[in-house]
């Protein structure tokens, strides 16, 4: 059997009912065959960063999985399909959009798949759910390059998740 891997997948939403659908998958992930939901985040409201359109919905979860990362995009994929994704533009407006952030330590770039993910760096929208659910993951300095991204946590939901309920 294939040890099992954490990997970190963001969510985002701006098209439709965001949360409802953000919520939605992130129960979806963790029922995928070979996926384990360890924790999930706080769900946010964030600007649109490099794209328009409404505010998004956006959360990070991290999960333990057998999968390999091409098997597990392929599986997020089909969720995005799910939820009706269309990508009429690069950034369009989305029902969900599912990224794998990080895989284990891993380090992958083919022309499916870059990991670590090469932007989440510089998104505030990444980087507060990741530290919700990682949060020594996220050094003091990067804070500084997202400091001008408005983001805030949506209050009253309630996260089912392995690791946390919020
Ligand atoms: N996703 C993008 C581009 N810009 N902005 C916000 N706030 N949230 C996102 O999820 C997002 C974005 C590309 O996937
Ligand atoms: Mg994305
Ligand atoms: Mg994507």
């Amino acid at each position: 059997m294939r040890e099992s891997v954490t990997a970190c997948i963001a969510l985002g939403a701006n098209l439709g009912d965001a949360r409802h659908t953000v919520l939605q998958a992130i129960q979806a992930i963790g029922q995928l065959a070979g996926c384990k939901l360890v924790s999930a985040s706080r769900l946010y409201r964030t600007a649109p960063w490099q794209a328009q359109g409404p505010d998004f919905v956006n959360a990070v979860v991290n999960v333990a999985t057998t999968l390999t990362a091409p098997a597990l995009l392929q599986a997020l994929q089909a969720l995005e399909q799910a939820a009706g994704r269309e990508r009429p533009y690069l950034n369009a407006p989305r029902t969900l959009d599912l990224d794998i952030l990080l895989y284990g330590a891993g380090r992958i770039d083919s022309s499916e798949l870059t990991v670590p993910h090469p932007r989440m760096m510089q998104r505030a929208f990444v980087l507060y759910p990741l530290a919700d659910v990682l949060p020594d993951f996220v050094q003091p300095a990067v804070w500084l390059a997202v400091q001008d991204q408005a983001i805030e946590v949506i209050k009253g939901i309630s996260c089912e998740s392995g690791g946390q309920t919020r």
